[in-house]
């Protein structure tokens, strides 16, 4: 098994070096290297003094974190590892300083036609985001531009570096976002700065994206990553169950009247009296003590 495993990691790794595959075309290649730990694109770790925070790093420097197919299958793949890990509460994504991300990669995308992209679900792996039941913080030094300012989107917290740009340059290469700009943006910092970023391909700056909602705060470029961390080690010490619970609510504002919502809310607070943690996080108050939550 193995050996085939390595046989077929040279020919991919051959193949890779290929024009036609050298811009990251090798989703199948990029999986291997996951299941085996290897990590191409990325960087996984594990922070915090309890180790209950997981940090993704993009590492495609070269090409300023453009987030081609093997980079966001990774993604995926290690967002899915820190689900499992009972530890881990909180996840911290970010970048490098120059760039959180400057798109989706626009060489894989190149030659593609519509037939392509609609049967193949093209960039389809990006639903692991959104789909993360475990809050995520995406800390953005640089260009957060197109898919990178979409992917900070999807994220529930962003914190910013002093030096972070925000923009949805898609239409000056012909198309317009394709993962959630039009409707993540023009809900955080409402219609008029949403269409005037996206018909002119205009940057915001990390203080107008503070001052717009966009981003929650601000910090000098080399101590964001730690903000950030500091942040989720603060999340990750609550209940996880909790945590899921609140990241659901809030969620679901995006998707329904306030009726509906209002009901949601109040069903998922009911349901909250249904764990262990709820009655423990009261009692704890009582006998003014820490509550010590279980998970459960
Ligand atoms: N894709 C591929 N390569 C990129 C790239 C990108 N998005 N951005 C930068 N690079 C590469 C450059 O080609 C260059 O590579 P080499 O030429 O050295 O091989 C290298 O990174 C350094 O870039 P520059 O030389 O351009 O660096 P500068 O400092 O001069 O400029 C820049 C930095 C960020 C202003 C510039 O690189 C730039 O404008 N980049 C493109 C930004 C952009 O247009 N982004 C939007 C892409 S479209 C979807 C999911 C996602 C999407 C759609 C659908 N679904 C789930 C359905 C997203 C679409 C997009 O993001």
């Amino acid at each position: 098994m193995e050996v085939l495993g390595n046989g077929l990691r040279r020919l991919l790794l051959n193949s890779r070096n290929s024009s036609a595959l050298k811009n990251c075309h090798a989703a199948t290649f990029t999986r291997l290297m996951s299941s085996g730990q290897q990590l191409e694109y990325i960087i996984k770790d594990v922070k915090g003094e309890k180790k209950n925070v997981g940090l993704i790093q993009l590492n495609r420097r070269k090409a300023l974190n453009a987030l081609c197919d093997g980079l966001m299958s990774e993604v995926g793949q290690v967002l899915k590892e820190f689900e499992a890990d009972k530890n881990i509460g909180c996840i911290v994504l970010t970048g490098m300083d120059k760039a959180f991300a400057a798109g989706a990669d626009i060489k894989e995308m190149e030659g593609q036609n519509f037939s392509d992209v609609w049967y193949n679900s093209f960039l389809s792996q990006w639903n692991s985001v959104e789909q993360c039941k475990k809050p995520i913080i995406a800390a953005v030094n640089g260009y957060a531009l197109g898919g990178g300012c979409e992917l900070a989107m999807m994220c529930d917290i962003i914190y910013a570096g002093e030096k972070a740009q925000f923009g949805q340059p898609e239409i000056t290469l012909g198309t317009i976002p394709g993962a959630g700009g039009t409707q993540r943006l023009t809900k955080a910092i409402g219609k008029s700065k949403a269409m005037e970023l996206i018909l002119t391909a205009d940057r915001m700056s990390a203080v107008d994206a503070e001052r717009a909602g966009l981003v929650s705060k601000v910090f000098p470029v080399d101590q964001l990553v730690d903000e950030a961390i500091k942040t989720a080690e603060k999340i990750s010490s609550y209940s996880k169950i909790t945590t899921a619970m609140c990241k659901e609510a809030v969620n679901a504002s995006y998707e329904m009247s306030l009726k509906e919502g209002l009901h949601f809310e109040k069903r998922i607070f009911h349901a909250s009296f249904a764990t262990d943690d709820r009655k423990e996080g009261m009692t704890a108050f009582s006998e003014k003590r820490k509550p010590n939550f279980t998970d459960s």
